[in-house]
């Protein structure tokens, strides 16, 4: 599950990036990361000024922690079988919430 993969580390270095810590030699995979982490944090620059302020980076870690979660070996992707357990998971949380409408 390659877009995962990239959506869950793109999501570690968007969080890292908005910390004050920089390395000072950047890799080939590192500018990767940062493209990937760049494009990440222009999705979630909800005002459009180029940087995320608090409100933002909460909803980043929200995001990340939810992938983290969903990644129950910890192998830092998510495989098919734990999207897929999530999907089960949310219809499940769903049709429990429509049953208690419908009484
Ligand atoms: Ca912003
Ligand atoms: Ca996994």
């Amino acid at each position: 599950m390659k877009k995962a993969h990239v959506l869950f580390v793109a999501l570690g270095l968007a969080l890292a990036s908005a910390s004050p810590v920089h390395a000072a030699k950047v890799s080939k995979s590192e500018k990767a990361g940062k493209r990937a982490a760049n494009r990440t944090l222009s999705r979630f620059d909800a005002n459009g000024d180029g940087s995320l302020d608090s409100a933002e980076a909460q909803r980043v870690r929200r995001v990340y922690n939810t992938i983290k979660d969903l990644d129950t070996d910890k192998n830092g992707e998510l495989s098919d079988s734990e999207i897929a357990a999530a999907k089960i998971e949310k219809n499940a949380k769903r049709k429990g919430k429509g049953a208690k409408r419908t009484r």
